[in-house]
């Protein structure tokens, strides 16, 4: 095997590589390189998502197409930013796939949730390849953490995602909120929302506020992914509201059962789901505990009054309060961006 500091620093250009897969869309975004006996890297590749090749399979195709040959030298080393999956989904296994390459060595980061995709390092080791797993298993388990979440609760991830005012207030008195944060921080949430795959509100939302709900540039035009717009709730909704243009798919939920509304999102293929209101909605997914990230734009204005942007989350008295840490800040113009996770 290959010293470690070798296997780090593939191991992040791997990761590098992930990211040129989609975010959006069932399937994880993997990266996989595969190094020579020196450890110098020889090939490469990476998933581009659902019904295409898995990065090993794309990697060790890369190398046989630059060597000219099918049968490879028997001293490589895969490293890999998942566990190889070990079975027949949109394509075929990649345990057998390295096995039948002869790779001698492979390294991968995260293990496969899944139940039918995971156990490949055994077969792997069955056919007599060294594995070593955990490799930058943190930066990885980071960069994955929406996907790897996902498969492990067996439910959407879920960001929940607000604009408030300094005193974390999300409207005025009269419900105006328009705006709060300023264009710098629109155009990031919009970015944001082009990289997930549904985006849900309730139906007082829907009714009161009347948004599109779509990612749009700041130009205007919009972004080629858009996420399925949600609407929750029991609410009759006129077909008028801008939430039913032709811009993105709508789906309406018609319950108040915030785990049967995952469930079904989760059934429909939805990884990732950005919760952006109102306070209600908001506040019962928090409530129950099912808020795995938190997106909030911070803005340096005083609004007060009652419109909080989230309302009782079950906190009688403060040693019950919800704990966070903050797992990036930065200034987006004159807001503060916060991302934050439970602690
Ligand atoms: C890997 N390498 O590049 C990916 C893996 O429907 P399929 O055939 O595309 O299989 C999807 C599952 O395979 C996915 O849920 C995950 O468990 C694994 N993804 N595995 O070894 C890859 N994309
Ligand atoms: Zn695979």
């Amino acid at each position: 095997m290959l010293n470690q500091q070798v296997l780090e620093v593939a191991m992040r250009r791997a990761l590098e590589l992930s990211l040129n897969g989609p975010a959006v869309g069932i399937n994880p975004q993997v990266g996989a390189v595969i190094l020579d006996e020196f450890g110098n890297i020889a090939a490469e590749g990476w998933h581009e998502g659902s019904g295409t090749p898995h990065a090993e399979v794309m990697a060790i195709h890369n190398l046989r197409t630059k060597l000219g040959v099918h049968a490879l030298p028997q001293n490589y080393t895969a490293v890999v930013t998942l566990e190889p999956c070990n079975h027949t989904g949109k394509t075929g296994p990649c345990s057998l796939a390295l096995i039948e390459a002869g790779i001698a060595n492979v390294v991968y980061a995260s293990s496969d949730p899944g139940d039918a995709s995971s156990n490949g390092a055994q077969v792997l080791r069955n056919a007599g390849i060294e594995v070593l797993s955990g490799v930058l298993l943190q930066e990885a388990e980071e960069q994955n953490r929406v996907w790897l979440t996902a498969n492990r609760l067996k439910r959407p991830f879920v960001t929940l995602k607000y604009a408030s005012s300094l005193d974390g207030r999300s409207a005025a008195e009269d419900g105006s909120s328009q705006w709060i944060s300023g264009p710098e921080s629109r155009a990031e949430s919009h970015l944001r929302r082009s990289e997930v795959d549904a985006i849900l509100v309730g139906t007082g939302t829907a009714i009161d506020d009347d948004p599109e709900l779509t990612a749009r540039k700041p130009d205007g035009s919009y972004y080629e992914n858009q996420p399925l717009r949600v609407v929750l709730g029991e609410s009759e909704l006129s077909k008028d509201l801008r939430i039913f243009n032709d811009k993105a798919q709508t789906l309406e939920l018609k319950t108040r059962s915030i785990h049967g509304a995952l469930a079904e999102l989760w059934a429909r293929g939805i990884k990732h789901v950005w919760v952006e209101g109102g306070p209600k909605v908001a506040s019962k997914f928090e409530k129950l505990g099912l808020v795995d990230e938190y997106i909030i734009y911070l803005a340096p204005m005083l609004i007060g009054g009652e419109k909080t942007s989230l309302r009782n989350i079950g906190v009688e008295n403060i040693k019950d309060a919800h704990k966070l840490k903050f797992v990036e800040t930065k200034m987006l113009g004159e807001d503060i961006f916060i991302r934050a996770r439970r602690s």
